[in-house]
């Protein structure tokens, strides 16, 4: 079988993470998805998600196309991570276009582009001034 892995944080969960998961799932038989940590996430953008990893690895591993979840832990663990899980192909948002591509040598690498006109950030902004 052909293994699909991608990551993300899929905070505030929305459409936008919905359609990335369900285009990635097109490219093999299995998906596994890598759930950025809390800790993870402090560290990039010096905040904590609004939902909890718990939280976010129960909505993600919650959806049809997906068939396993895993904590990613850290960034520089990509490669060791697409090892262990056998990943025939990385997909991620064009937001990371060329960012992975020292990966080309293990597995395939595809970009796809971003749902247009929404993100966490831009929810969080509506809904703290409506
Ligand atoms: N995404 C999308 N369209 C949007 C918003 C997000 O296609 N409107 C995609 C992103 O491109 C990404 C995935 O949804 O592939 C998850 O997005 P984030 O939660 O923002 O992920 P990020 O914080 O970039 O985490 O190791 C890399 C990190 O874990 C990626």
């Amino acid at each position: 079988p052909r293994t699909v892995l991608t990551f993300g944080t899929f905070d505030v969960f929305h459409v936008g993470h919905l359609r990335i998961v369900q285009r990635a799932a097109e490219y093999g038989d299995r998906l596994v998805v890598g759930v950025s940590a809390d800790a993870l996430n402090f560290k990039k953008k010096s905040r904590y998600p609004v939902f909890s990893e718990d939280e976010r690895l129960a909505i993600v591993s919650a959806l049809k196309p997906v068939d396993e979840v895993f904590l990613e832990e850290s960034l520089e663990l990509k490669r060791d991570y697409l090892l262990k899980h056998q990943a025939d192909v990385l997909v991620m948002g064009d937001d990371w276009a060329g960012r992975f591509d020292e990966f080309k040598d293990i597995c395939e690498v595809v970009y796809l582009p971003r749902t247009p006109a929404i993100s966490t950030t831009a929810l969080i902004e509506k809904i703290s001034t409506t």
